[in-house]
């Protein structure tokens, strides 16, 4: 198939480039470095330097024998986005493309804006483009599991059954998301959801939880070919924060309580899960909606097992509660469907101590880069 893969240098975007071509799709990637240029701005680089896109296209064409076409450029430039999708006249659409840090969005009305703009922008010329050059492609587009957020009934995959005095009728699953980035993945939701009753476009939207981890199999012989590492309080994620925190010997930033509870899933279980949507698409006039994470872990479950990995190497980590900067509940209900995924033939890499262990031990090996002043910002949510 041919596939374009918005926001393709991102975390996930270059990954599942490689991944797809690696299966024998023809894949091009898009983006505008947004992701880059905000860590700077911020001075929150990642753990190691990244090459830039036409760099790592060559070097996957040097290892793979296969090329991964590149545009640069800004997806909610009319022009520019038009462009790409009447020269390459995708089959499938991978959507990536967003500004993707809730504290990002709560740093200032700057900020605000720029994610409500950057990424409502996107996915209105993506739909828009999709009906104008390529109307049978499938959009497989990157939702999360905070759209859902935390709902003391149990949360279902994307659809509730309603009965009403007397009647009944199927809704999207009612959504209240705890950040304003999270809360343009609903508003995205809607829009795909509209689209698809008037233009009768396929999508799937996939509710993901929080990922972890960097290699996968087409990583593995060439560190070049590695993804960001981010671990600063903005564009970390909470285990791969911790996995430094062990390794530099900061204390693990538990927030508040301790017991907010999530779905996980390896970065290698993200790129599965993206191809097997591609490979089995949805109906046109279809939104199917898939909740994309293999297990739950409350922030203290996954502090313990860093902890305990990260003694058996010798760290002596300390658990440490911190006042929690985000407004969310501590201890709550959590009971999310996943079986959509696991359907479609998704063998789940679950979070092992071996898993934790190598991803440890590769963090040793660039600690001298870990810059322990970044770990820790508080950015409030109020
Ligand atoms: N947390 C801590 N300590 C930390 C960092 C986070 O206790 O040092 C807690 C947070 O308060 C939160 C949980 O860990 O309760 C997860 O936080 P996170 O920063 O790992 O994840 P989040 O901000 O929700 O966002 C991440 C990705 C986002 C994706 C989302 C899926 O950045 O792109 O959409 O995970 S989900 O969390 O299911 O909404």
């Amino acid at each position: 198939m041919k596939i374009l893969v918005l926001g393709g240098d991102g975390y996930l975007g270059w990954p599942t480039a490689m991944h797809l071509s690696a299966r024998g799709h023809e894949v091009a990637v898009v983006d505008n470095y947004l992701r880059r240029r905000l860590a700077t701005e911020e001075d929150v680089d990642p753990l190691y330097a990244v090459p830039n896109l036409h760099e790592r296209a060559t070097l996957w064409r040097e290892a793979s024998g296969n090329s991964i076409g590149v545009h640069i450029g800004d997806l909610c430039d009319w022009e520019f986005c038009a462009g790409v999708f009447s020269s390459f006249r995708p089959d499938a659409v991978v959507h990536y493309a967003e500004q993707p840090a809730a504290p990002y969005s709560m740093l200032n009305r700057r900020a605000a804006s720029l994610t409500l703009h950057n990424n409502l922008g996107v996915t209105a010329n993506t739909i828009f483009a999709v009906r104008e050059f390529a109307p049978d492609a499938h959009i497989v587009k990157l939702g999360t599991m905070g759209e859902y957020g935390t709902p003391d009934i149990d949360i279902e995959e994307g659809w509730l059954d309603i009965e009403h005095k007397g009647r009944k009728d199927r809704f999207l699953f009612p959504r209240q998301a705890g950040s304003l980035y999270h809360t343009t993945k609903v508003m995205d939701t809607d829009l795909l959801w509209y689209y698809v009753r008037m233009w009768g476009l396929r999508v799937t939207d996939l509710m993901q939880g929080p990922v972890y981890g960097v290699f996968t199999d087409e990583n593995q012989a060439d560190e070049r070919l590695l993804p960001f590492y981010s671990y600063d309080e903005i564009f970390g994620t909470v285990l791969n924060r911790f996995v430094i925190q062990a390794v530099c010997g900061h204390p693990l930033t538990v927030y508040g309580a301790g017991g907010q509870t999530r779905g996980y899933l390896n970065i290698r279980d993200t790129l599965n899960c993206v191809r097997l949507s591609i490979e089995n698409p949805a109906d046109a006039g279809e939104l199917r909606i898939f909740n994309q994470f293999t297990e739950t872990f409350s922030v203290n479950d996954l502090a313990g097992r860093v902890k305990r990995v990260g003694d058996e190497l010798g760290m002596n980590v300390e658990i440490r509660s911190f006042p929690n900067p985000r407004k969310e509940k501590e201890e709550h209900y959590y009971n999310p469907a996943h079986t959509g995924l696991l359907e479609l033939g998704l063998e789940p890499h679950f979070l092992t101590d071996e898993v934790l262990a190598q991803l440890m031990q590769f963090v040793q090996r660039h600690e001298a880069q870990i810059r322990e002043d970044k770990i820790r910002r508080d950015i409030k949510w109020d």
